[in-house]
């Protein structure tokens, strides 16, 4: 049984995102969704809001079955010992993603994690990123072709702007 890690900050969890997880699902048997606690980056939503959406997307995309949202605390080669997975999925929208996501792939090699698998974008997904979705959300722009309805709400409450 193959199990993938999509890791992430999930700030929030996108249709780019459920792109990328449903990939992992042709070659692993199993999805872990690892949301960051500590990323680097300051998160709009909270650790659990950020959990709660993920789950309520998956719900509705019916792939809840075969994926499971968990809370990452501290080093990701940790997490992966402890949870046996496999193979850590990160999703490359353009060359700026790999000039990115290498590097942290090398290192979390270097320091006991599994091998890192890159996964193509959907063209029609390759804009979205949530940090523009919560720029285009901030402004009380239409973002529900991007995230799910509950997401979109959630963004829209958080900015204390009326839905479009
Ligand atoms: N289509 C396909 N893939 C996409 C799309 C899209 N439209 N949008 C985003 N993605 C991919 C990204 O390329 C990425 O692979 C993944 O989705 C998650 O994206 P984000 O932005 O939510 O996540 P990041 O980049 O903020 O996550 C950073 C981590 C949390 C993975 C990183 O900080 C980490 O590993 N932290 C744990 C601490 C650790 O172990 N550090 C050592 C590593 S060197």
């Amino acid at each position: 049984m193959t199990v993938a890690l999509c890791p992430g900050t999930f700030d929030p969890f996108t249709y780019g995102h459920l792109d990328m997880v449903r990939q992992c699902l042709a070659f692993a048997d199993t999805v872990v969704i690892g949301i960051a606690r500590n990323s680097q980056k300051t998160p709009t939503l909270s650790l659990e809001k950020r959990v709660e959406l993920t789950e309520t997307t998956l719900r509705e995309a019916e792939l809840d079955t075969r994926v499971n949202v968990e809370v990452v605390d501290g080093l990701l080669a940790t997490f992966c010992k402890e949870h046996n997975i496999d193979v850590i999925a990160k999703g490359l929208r353009t060359s700026h993603d790999f000039d990115y996501e290498n590097p942290m792939s090398q290192m979390n090699r270097q320091i006991g994690a599994p091998p890192t698998v890159y996964v193509g974008c959907k063209p029609a997904l390759m804009h979205v990123s949530s940090s523009m979705v919560k720029e285009v959300a901030s402004y009380g722009a239409d973002v529900y072709s991007m995230v799910s309805i509950d997401t979109a709400e959630a963004l829209y409450e958080a900015f204390k702007v009326k839905p479009p």
